[in-house]
């Protein structure tokens, strides 16, 4: 694999990837351990759609991410487990180590009654038994669907029933900060709708009182316990599913990404080599949740398969004070830090002594993720985070993408406040306008789509190959559509503006309007709910919901919390709405659809300047709610 060092290595290494596609992913993939080599290395139709890469091809991902490393580097660390609370020993699991946790895990879930194909269900804490779980379900053939331990028992009904999953692995509980969170209590919960699932194994983890039900519920150290260390990796295809990981939708319920293993492995690898630069030895950190894709691809998967040390934090930024992230840096000397701009914004609030205190000399290179970063917070993070020594690679990608699409590459191609910048070697996009005429010139703004495929992008919606193609090559027909908005400034640096649907990022969260708009519904007293997002200086974007109540409320205050508890037992914590406005009507046009533009700006605070509100039934009712506007 051609090594790129600098700028004009970059365009060269681009250009070629662009003329000669299928040259340049099969020399990236002859870095890996194939059990057979791919026949052809790509076949596609955007227009049904259809994508296969490495066809024939034979490989396990976990020999690549853990047999591969153990020649040379048994016992170098391959996970740095740091726990929530600081005063508790942290773990440094070695590559050997991690081989025999993970096929001592395979064969439990092999004793277990699960077979290669099935579908698993990992609901747990960040805990090394998740990156266990994950790996022994590859090592396997199982499908993983990992669901966010911080989703509630409703949206973990959806994902089990809609993935099919046969057994789920969870714990006793969780540690966040200051709170224990029981998560087996809301497994009982949600498994009384989940008729599909015969068997749970239940990691001990908090020591939380908790109940088990004879014949389905297992302890994991009772089933680990006369484990062998090894399991011989199951040789699967490279167009095999290696996973399901659900993302949310702009209308309806969640929709499971489908990730298959050879291209995922490919391009997870050399997107983090390449992006992030990493060189052996260094301490790598990535601080999201494995519950997330860029804990599967920049925690697990590309790490590993590149043989880096990789940190799993279990905690989170606040607790015990605002500096955590910083002590975990200086303590574990980490070289390479990635973490998501909603995490800057709000360290950036705490008083800077808390980053003093901390020796960050061993950071190289910072990351970012998840949403578009302001150039105040990437600013802060390059001065005192980076010491303004440290390149910022602001990674924009997907669930969908499966590893990051364009970005800097650290110490190598230039870096700009608030842009992605550039696309990485292989991937080919296209900005659109709204006629749906493809913008060639720079200084342009429009729709982001990509018109070639990459290896590790998604192969379709688990169950739903109809709602794949509406969503993702409809809009656009012959090329995937991002569902975000974007510039190419007169240089050709890509700033990406935002999601140009109806999805709202908080916290770095990706939330559909609707999800949230449906569990606020359930509150008995409510009539209709139409939810927008608008800019929260933390969060990225806040949650604001326009509610119809049958009859006034008697206690507004009482009722929104009734609301935000709705929403927490039915998505979870994180989409409670940080503003609830009721309403006695909304804005809707004769045809009956919500005009969201108006409760946008509305929630924006931008009163004056609503434009034609002419198609509206009832335009009286838009005086109302701005008047009311929280
Ligand atoms: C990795 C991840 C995807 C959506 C995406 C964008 C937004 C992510 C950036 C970004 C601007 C970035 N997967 N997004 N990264 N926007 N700059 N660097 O976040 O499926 O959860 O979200 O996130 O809108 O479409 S995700």
């Amino acid at each position: 694999m051609k090594k790129i060092t600098s700028q004009s290595d970059y365009q060269q290494v681009y250009n070629e990837s662009v003329e000669q596609p299928e040259k340049f992913w099969a020399e990236v993939a002859e870095d890996f351990v194939w059990r057979k080599k791919w026949d052809k290395v790509l076949e596609w139709d955007f227009h049904k759609p259809e994508v296969k890469w490495f066809v024939g091809g034979k490989l396990n991902i976990t020999e690549n991410c853990i047999d591969r490393h153990l020649k040379d580097k048994a016992n170098q660390t391959a996970i740095i487990w740091e726990p929530n609370d600081p005063t508790k020993t942290s773990l440094h699991i070695t590559y050997q180590q991690l081989h025999d946790e993970v096929c001592k895990v395979a064969n439990m879930l092999k004793n277990n009654g699960v077979n290669q194909g099935d579908r698993v269900c990992i609901y747990l804490p960040m805990i090394p038994e998740a990156a266990y779980a994950i790996l022994a379900c590859a090592r396997i053939g199982a499908v993983h669907s990992v669901v966010f331990a911080g989703f509630s028992s409703g949206s973990l009904v959806d994902r089990i029933n809609d993935a099919g999953c046969k057994v789920v692995l969870t714990s006793d509980g969780s540690l966040r900060g200051e709170k224990k969170i029981d998560l087996k209590p809301i497994v009982d919960e949600a498994l009384q709708n989940c008729p599909g699932v015969v068997k749970t194994i239940v990691f001990k983890y908090t020591n939380s009182k908790i109940s088990m039900q004879a014949a389905r519920d297992v302890w994991w150290h009772d089933e680990i316990k006369n484990t062998k260390p090894v399991c011989e990796p199951e040789v699967m295809d490279a167009e095999d599913m290696l996973f399901i990981l659900y993302t949310s939708g702009s209308t309806g319920k969640p929709k499971g990404m489908v990730h298959t293993c050879g291209g995922y492995m490919v391009y997870s690898t050399y997107t983090f080599q390449t992006v992030f630069q990493y060189q052996q030895g260094q301490v790598y950190w990535c601080t999201a949740d494995i519950g997330w894709i860029t804990g599967h691809s920049y925690i697990v998967y590309g790490p590993l398969a590149a043989g880096a040390t990789t940190v799993m934090f279990e905690g989170i930024p606040s607790w015990p004070d605002m500096g955590r992230f910083w002590q975990v840096i200086e303590k574990h000397k980490v070289n390479i830090f990635y973490t998501a701009p909603t995490a800057i914004r709000s360290l950036e609030k705490a008083p800077l002594s808390f980053v003093h205190q901390a020796d960050l000399h061993s950071l190289k290179v910072l990351g970012s993720v998840g949403e578009p970063i302001n150039e105040e917070a990437w600013h802060w993070y390059h001065e005192h985070i980076g010491r303004s020594q440290c390149p910022i690679v602001d990674t924009w990608w997907q669930t969908e993408t499966g590893g990051i699409m364009i970005s800097p590459i650290a110490h190598v191609t230039k870096v700009k406040a608030a842009f992605a910048t550039f696309p990485l070697p292989g991937v080919q996009p296209a900005v659109m306008d709204e006629k749906g005429a493809e913008l060639f010139l720079n200084g342009v703004e429009g729709r982001l789509t990509i018109k070639f495929p990459w290896p590790s992008m998604a192969r379709t919606i688990y169950g739903d190959h109809q709602r794949f193609k509406e969503t993702y090559f409809s809009t656009f027909p012959g090329k995937y559509f991002t569902g975000d908005g974007c510039k190419r400034d007169e240089e050709g640096f890509y700033r990406i503006t935002g999601r140009v649907d109806d999805i709202i990022i908080v916290s770095g969260h990706n939330m559909g309007t609707a999800e949230i708009e449906s569990a606020i519904d359930e509150h008995t007293a409510v009539c209709e709910t139409a939810v927008v997002g608008y800019p929260h200086n933390i969060k990225g974007q806040g949650v604001y919901a326009y509610v119809i109540c049958y009859e006034a409320p008697q206690d507004e205050e009482k009722l929104r919390t009734e609301i935000r508890e709705m929403v927490s037992k039915v998505i979870g914590p994180i989409a409670k709405p940080d503003k609830i406005q009721f309403v006695s009507g909304l804005p809707k046009t004769r045809s009956g659809k919500i005009m969201r533009r108006i409760l946008r700006k509305i929630a924006e605070g931008e009163m004056n300047n609503l434009g034609d509100t002419s198609t509206l039934t009832d335009p009286a009712i838009v005086d109302e709610i701005k008047n009311g506007a929280l």
